[in-house]
């Protein structure tokens, strides 16, 4: 195969510019600035999809660059130079049976592995799994243990190295649950259960981020939520306060505020009369390190204008806006501080 001096040098910008396309587009594997990155597993289940992806990502990997030099060996090689006659034949019996035979090989390589694999993750819990209820709502998730009465919001914390197991819901359209660190996606059907447990492998002081991966509406984007893998001592004392009803030092001025606005309605808050349960249950909502369903931090200042109107941070939110004619300055300041009270 003979090739001009100016072709060859064209090629090699192609495979240069190629190469730099898939070098800075390429994604970190952990850190800040990965954190929803499925390749950085962190529990037993997450770790055993991550080998699958990278048995069938390497298999890829060999049939393309096969493949990329074969059809470049064939282009380049048996072009129409004006000086050879194509021979004319049809059909090659050993040929056609090995390529038949390759691909069969490849998909069998990776299809016993994976239903293997599928299988196992399906396998019922074991019996000591903490059990979590996931309820999904337009734009944010609800989180419920029913053997240690708690219910909370956007915030989910699991003890390390105990299976969690998780029931799926949706309270109205199609949501979707995943932490790409520590389990496969799954969705949050309306009338239909699904399920997902896995084992997380050690704590961590920074949350792990997840976030809805069904379009739901217009505050799909909005609808994220953090799960923390807390050791046994810290999952334990985070388990009992949120049983617990609201702090006894919550504001109470701003307490009566809130239980005679319109917000007792849609929310909940345990120990008081607000048994509302349209929106997330604030009993211990000053304890959370998030608002809005894990899109920003829960400032005073970020409080205030969500309760004027929450549309403003997330399109479409179904929680109304508060104009000064129901709700004055003053009170909206009080209720700014009961909720950051309620630990
Ligand atoms: C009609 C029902 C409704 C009323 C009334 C209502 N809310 Fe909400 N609230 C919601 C819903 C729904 C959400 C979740 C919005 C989202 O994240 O998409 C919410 C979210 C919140 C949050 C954020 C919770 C979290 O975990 O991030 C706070 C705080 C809050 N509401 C406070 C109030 C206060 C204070 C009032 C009264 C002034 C009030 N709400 C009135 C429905 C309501
Ligand atoms: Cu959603």
């Amino acid at each position: 195969m003979r090739m001009p001096r100016g072709t060859w040098r064209q090629v090699a910008t192609l495979v240069g510019l190629s190469l730099l396309v898939s070098i800075l587009s390429g994604c970190a594997i952990s850190g800040a600035y990965a954190p929803m990155s499925s390749v950085a597993p962190a529990s037993d289940h997450a770790r055993e999809i991550n080998t699958l992806y990278r048995l069938v990502f390497y298999l890829a990997v060999i049939v393309f660059i096969g493949t990329m030099i074969a059809s470049l060996w064939f282009t380049l090689g048996f072009r129409d130079n004006g000086r050879r006659q194509a021979r004319q034949f049809h059909g090659n019996a050993r040929l056609e049976v090995l390529w038949t035979i390759i691909p069969v090989v490849i998909v069998i390589v990776m299809a016993v592995p994976t239903f293997d694999r599928i299988f196992a993750i399906a396998e019922p819990p074991p019996s000591d799994a903490i059990k979590i209820e996931v309820i999904g709502h337009q734009f944010w998730f609800e989180f419920r243990y029913p053997d240690l009465g708690i219910t909370t919001a956007n915030e989910v914390h699991v003890p390390a190295g105990r299976a969690a197991s998780f029931t799926l819901r949706s309270d109205d359209v199609i949501h979707s649950f995943w932490v790409p660190q520590l389990f496969g996606k799954v969705d949050l059907v309306p009338g239909h259960e699904n399920h997902v447990w896995f084992t997380p492998d050690a704590a961590r002081e920074e949350a792990y981020l997840g976030q809805c991966y069904e379009l739901c509406g217009l505050s799909h984007a909005n609808m994220r939520f953090r799960m923390f893998v807390d050791d046994t001592a810290k999952f334990d004392a985070w388990a009992k306060n949120e049983a617990a009803p609201r702090s006894p030092s919550a504001v109470a001025a701003g307490e009566a505020v809130f239980l005679r606005q319109a917000c007792i309605g849609c929310h909940t808050v345990q120990g008081t009369t607000a048994a509302g349960k349209v929106g997330p249950n604030l009993t211990h909502f000053g304890a959370r390190t998030t608002m809005g369903a894990g899109i920003m931090p829960p400032t005073a200042d970020n409080l205030a204008k969500w309760i004027r109107n929450s549309a403003d941070f997330k399109p479409g939110s179904l929680m109304p806006a508060q104009a000064t004619a129901t709700l004055n300055d003053q009170d909206l300041q009080a209720l700014v501080a009961y909720l950051q009270s309620l630990k």
